[in-house]
This record gives C-alpha cells, sequence and structure tokens, in this order.
C-alpha cells in the first residue's frame, strides 16, 4: 500500500510526510492527543513506530494508534523485536552505512518469519547512517559508525549499491534528535544518482528546513521529535509538505 502510495505521489510530483511515534515517548492520553493533530487535514500521510531502542509494546502502540486514526500504520524497527502483524506494513531496514551483519541480515533472518505469517506489505529499505554533530542511539545500539557528514560522495555508493541490491527506498538518516539533518548536497546528490524514493529523517525542526530538503529532492520526510516538542508542528509541516 505504501510502496503504490510513493510511487504514485512521486510520479505525480507530490511528497510524503510520515509522522514518526516511539512507542516509548508516549502514554495513551499523549497518543490520543498526538493522533487528533495528526487526524486534521493537512496531516501525515503515514505514521510510522519504531525507534532504536524500545521498552513499551509495539503491539499495544500499533494497535492503538490503528484504533485512532485510519492513515497506513508502518513499522520502523530498530530490532527484530520491534514486529507488530497489527501494522499495515513494515520499513524493513537493512543498515547498509554500517558493516555490522546483525544490522544488515541478522535481524531480518529472525524476523522473516513472523512478517511472512503477519502478511504485512514489506519495502525493503536501505538505511543510510549520516553523522549529524551528535551521537546517536541508532549509532550506538547498531555498533555502526555514520557515513561523515560531508562524504556526499560516499552517500551516494552506498544508495547505488543499495539500488543494485533490489532494496525499494533508500533512507538517509541524521539520528533522532539531530543537531542537523542530512546537508542538501547529500540528499541531491543521492537524488541525483538513484532512481528509487528518497526518504529522509532526523533533526528537522524548522520550516525552512523541510522547505531546503524538499527542494533538494527528498520524496518522504519523517519527522519525530519536532511533533514531541511540539505537536502544532506537525500541521505546519505537512502544509508545506501537501502545498510543495
Ligand atoms: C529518526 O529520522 C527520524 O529515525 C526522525 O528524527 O526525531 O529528529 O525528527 P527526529
Amino acid at each position: 500500500m505504501l510502496k503504490s502510495i510513493l510511487h504514485n505521489k512521486i510520479s505525480s510530483g507530490k511528497k510524503l510526510f510520515a509522522l514518526l511515534v516511539d512507542p516509548d515517548k508516549h502514554d495513551s492520553k499523549s497518543l490520543e492527543k498526538l493522533m487528533i493533530v495528526a487526524n486534521s487535514e493537512p496531516g501525515p500521510d503515514v505514521i510510522l513506530i519504531g525507534g532504536s531502542i524500545v521498552f513499551n509494546g509495539i503491539d499495544d502502540t500499533v494497535k492503538q494508534i490503528k484504533a485512532l486514526t485510519s492513515k497506513p500504520v508502518y513499522l520502523f524497527p530498530g530490532s527484530a523485536l520491534q514486529v507488530s502483524k497489527h501494522a499495515d506494513g513494515i520499513l524493513l531496514l537493512s543498515l547498509i552505512s554500517g558493516r555490522n551483519p546483525e544490522f544488515l541480515i541478522g535481524n531480518h533472518v529472525l524476523a522473516a518469519p513472523k512478517i511472512k505469517k503477519s502478511r504485512i506489505e514489506v519495502i525493503p529499505t536501505g538505511y543510510i547512517l549520516v553523522n549529524s554533530g551528535i551521537d546517536t542511539s541508532v549509532s550506538y545500539m547498531s555498533n555502526t559508525a555514520p557515513i561523515p557528514y560531508r562524504k556526499n560522495d560516499i552517500a551516494v555508493a552506498t544508495a547505488l549499491a543499495g539500488e543494485m541490491l533490489g532494496l525499494q527506498a533508500i533512507y538517509l538518516e541524521a539520528g533522532s534528535g539531530a543537531k542537523i539533518p542530512v546537508s542538501t548536497e547529500m540528499i541531491s546528490a543521492v537524488k541525483a544518482k538513484t532512481e528509487i524514493p528518497l526518504i529522509v529523517g532526523g533533526g528537522i525542526r524548522k520550516s525552512q528546513q523541510l522547505i531546503d530538503i524538499l527542494k533538494a529532492g527528498a520524496d518522504m520526510i519523517v519527522i519525530g521529535t519536532a511533533s514531541e516538542n511540539n505537536p502544532g508542528f506537525i500541521s505546519e509541516f505537512a502544509r508545506i509538505i501537501a502545498d510543495y
């Protein structure tokens, strides 16, 4: 479903907005509040659920969100533990900027039978972590080094390799709560050389950053922390993306 939404939007020149929900940052009350904002129009096109490390139950969070919205709900798993049959689909992330086999294939082997049985949509996604000036949970938890901030050539080569291996989207990630997002130069360099949808997230807090990232060629933008700090950003960012 998301695959076709992504492709339809991209072929009609439109951009997508994904709202990332970290189950550990919410209780049922705050989820309700968040979803009221998310349901107003314009709002996010898709809700992502997950994080580098999550202690609250993924199943419970997915079920609660599904009860609060009709928007598609996709898993954004930090590990094989974060799979739920109640979601609509999963970004099956392969951490291709890293050299840790557990995040390239190990967790996938553990999760694959459950994913297959659940029949949720699978979007194989090349996950590329980029240095954003701070230590990130994803770098620590995955035991991988990010690509240096200015090394656009490495990011392009990594994205190309992912595309050639058959991955169906590339996610350029600065890490949740990053000081600065991935540079627009890196985004446009990757976009220029690859044909699969380009997802960008991490550290996007201001409208101007969002506009610059859209201009650079991102097809889907992921916002997490900014919406936790101020749910009002959801409507503001959604309007910018819808009007783009
Ligand atoms: C993290 O890219 C997402 O995986 C979102 O990052 O929380 O900084 O918006 P933020």
